[in-house]
């Protein structure tokens, strides 16, 4: 299969969510036109917007496909069903299991459901720490080398609590 490289980031703060990232990750492994190629450790972090919920674990994969950016994005949404995401009225609250399309290969993509690059990546440390531990070199396309971004980027409490990998 012709195949592109894309970037999934994962994130929960509901319902055990290092449960739901590993079974996010089975998801995803499962599927027969995805393989996953390198997963960062979990990253647990403070709330970005409303402060009254959880703290997330956020963590971002490296995968394979041979899906189109928008077949690939229904797959991800129904993973996000299928750990019972609900969508709720307030902006940035709490969730189950969120998978953002950070990064398909070096498209840009601007249609109604879909940007990607995610606009939000040069803002979130939890997205560009993990993704400078699987993809230090990547350089995404309109915003920069992921190293660059993070160097203008808070981490200082972005905490690893495990590998993920297993
Ligand atoms: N959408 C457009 N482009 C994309 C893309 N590349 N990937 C659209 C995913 N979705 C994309 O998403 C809202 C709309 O974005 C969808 O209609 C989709 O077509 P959503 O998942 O339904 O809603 P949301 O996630 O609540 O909204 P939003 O604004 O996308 O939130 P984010 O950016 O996902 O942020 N704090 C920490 N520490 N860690 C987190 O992971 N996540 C959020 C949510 C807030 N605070 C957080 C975290
Ligand atoms: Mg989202």
């Amino acid at each position: 299969m012709s195949s592109t490289t894309a970037y999934v980031g994962l994130g929960s703060n509901l319902e055990h969510p290092e449960t739901q990232l590993r079974s996010a990750l089975e998801a995803l492994a499962s599927h027969p036109r995805i393989e996953v190629m390198a997963k960062s450790s979990f990253y647990r972090n403070p709330p970005m917007g409303p402060q009254a919920q959880p703290d997330f674990l956020n963590a971002v994969v490296q995968i394979e496909t041979d899906l189109g950016p928008e077949e690939l994005f229904d797959v991800l949404v129904g993973i996000e069903n299928a750990h019972g995401r609900m969508r709720q009225v307030e902006r940035w609250g709490p969730r189950t299991l969120d998978l953002d399309l950070l990064v398909y290969d070096e498209e840009i993509i601007e249609t109604e459901r879909l940007t990607v690059p995610h606009p939000g990546i040069p803002d979130r440390s939890f997205v560009l720490k993990p993704l400078a531990e699987i993809a230090p070199e990547l350089v995404i396309p309109g915003m920069g080398s992921v190293q660059h971004l993070l160097e203008d980027c808070d981490t200082y409490w972005m905490e690893a609590i495990s590998d993920g990998a297993g």
